[in-house]
């Protein structure tokens, strides 16, 4: 069979009268200037797929140069191996400015206690609103913060200084190249969390919407942690293999799959059709019922994750999530059991999921979660 090479899914072109510049996506900016009848000939007509056998070009012509070298940069790709693809595939996460308290960057041959991971995922994406953005909001809060700076990190209320014990490092966002599938996105979260896990440390992941806790607890399923799961919501809805994962639906698809040892849900209301489910802990039960409730669930050392889905606070303190409701838990009955949890659990790694940034004021929401975040971050300060 003879190689036929199509313009690649990655590259944008720019037009400057006659001019046509092409833009490698991401990877180094690299630009190649064509003249505009080779981009008719190529380009164009993408739709159409103008699909071209190199073969059948003569060897000394100028176009035959020409697309070599479009071929060399990855500009055309083999339509049959589509090696650039596969070459998106392997970069994992890509760094960002600021790193969440100015801390280091992630190196995969050192060791860290918490590596900070943004993922910034929406199942049900639209333009401009959405909590996809949320990494950069509380990294732009948190950089108010140097933790590396050597007088310390202090809880005044508490006296203490939070990070003396605990070295952080930033990965990043995961990457997410536009038109790759939800799988696609999973399979490079899933991959990002393990690397967090091989440096042996803890993984402080910012979503994103509830979707992406289902590729992150994958990535424990070898020890099928304990999910403790703050939510508004029992994220329950009906998962039909093929026809997508989103929010409403993540937990179906853990349970399905099997892949933790036990749940609580935490602050969970609201009108559904589904019925309640046997660990649902209502809002207004009190914090050591709560508490009481995990101890006798939750062996010692057993491996635990939190997820921690904003909408458990009530709406009219957080308003700042993709679906609000009224009567939740308060920030401090949500801060007080995440941090005890922090403390008395085994936890292997947590997400903090659904804050929308777009929606927020004054950073009002981002100091917030960046708040809540410190809070379980330094629980094991105190002794
Ligand atoms: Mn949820």
């Amino acid at each position: 069979m003879k190689t036929q090479y199509v313009p690649s899914r990655h590259i944008t072109v720019e037009s400057n009268n006659d001019d046509f510049t092409i833009l490698m996506n991401r990877i180094n900016n690299k630009r190649v200037k064509i003249e505009n009848q080779i981009y008719n000939y190529f380009f164009k007509d993408r739709d159409n797929k103008s699909n071209l056998k190199l073969c059948e070009l003569e060897r000394d012509s100028k176009i035959y140069s020409l697309v070599l070298t479009l071929i060399e940069n990855s500009f055309l790709v083999d339509d049959s191996k589509d090696e650039y693809f596969e070459f998106l595939q392997k970069q994992t996460t890509e760094s960002v400015k600021p790193s969440f308290m100015q801390c280091p960057k992630f190196n995969d041959s050192k060791s860290y206690d918490y590596v900070f991971i943004g993922i910034p995922y929406s199942s049900n994406r639209k333009v401009g609103v959405g909590p996809h953005s949320a990494p950069k909001a509380i990294r732009n809060r948190s950089s108010q913060i140097d933790v590396s700076d050597s007088r310390g990190t202090f809880d005044n209320a508490r006296g203490v200084e939070l990070f003396k014990k605990n070295k952080l490092a930033d990965i990043g966002n995961v990457v997410i190249h536009p038109g790759e599938s939800q799988e696609q996105v999973f399979n490079r979260i899933t991959k990002s969390i393990d690397r967090i896990r091989n440096a042996g440390a803890t993984p402080v992941i910012i979503g994103g919407d509830h979707s992406i806790s289902y590729p992150s607890i994958r990535s424990f399923s070898a020890i099928k942690p304990y999910l403790i799961h703050f939510d508004a919501h029992s994220d329950l809805g009906d998962y039909v293999p093929y026809s997508g994962l989103h929010h409403g639906n993540f937990l179906s698809r853990v349970m399905q799959e099997n892949l933790i040892s036990g749940i609580s849900s935490i602050g969970v209301r609201g009108i559904t059709n589904s019925k309640p489910f046997k660990h649902c802990i209502g809002p207004d039960v009190a914090i050591e019922k709560i508490i009481d409730i995990l101890s006798k669930e939750i062996k010692p050392q057993q491996p635990v994750y939190m997820t921690v889905d904003m909408d458990s606070i009530c709406s009219s303190q957080f308003p700042f999530v993709l679906y609000p409701e009224s009567l939740g838990l308060s920030l401090k009955k949500l801060t007080i059991l995440a941090k005890s949890i922090a403390k008395d659990f085994n936890i292997v790694g947590f997400d903090i999921v659904e804050y929308v940034d777009t929606n927020d004021f004054n950073g009002v929401g981002s100091n917030m979660v960046f708040n809540l975040l410190v809070d379980i971050l330094g629980a094991n300060s105190d002794v």
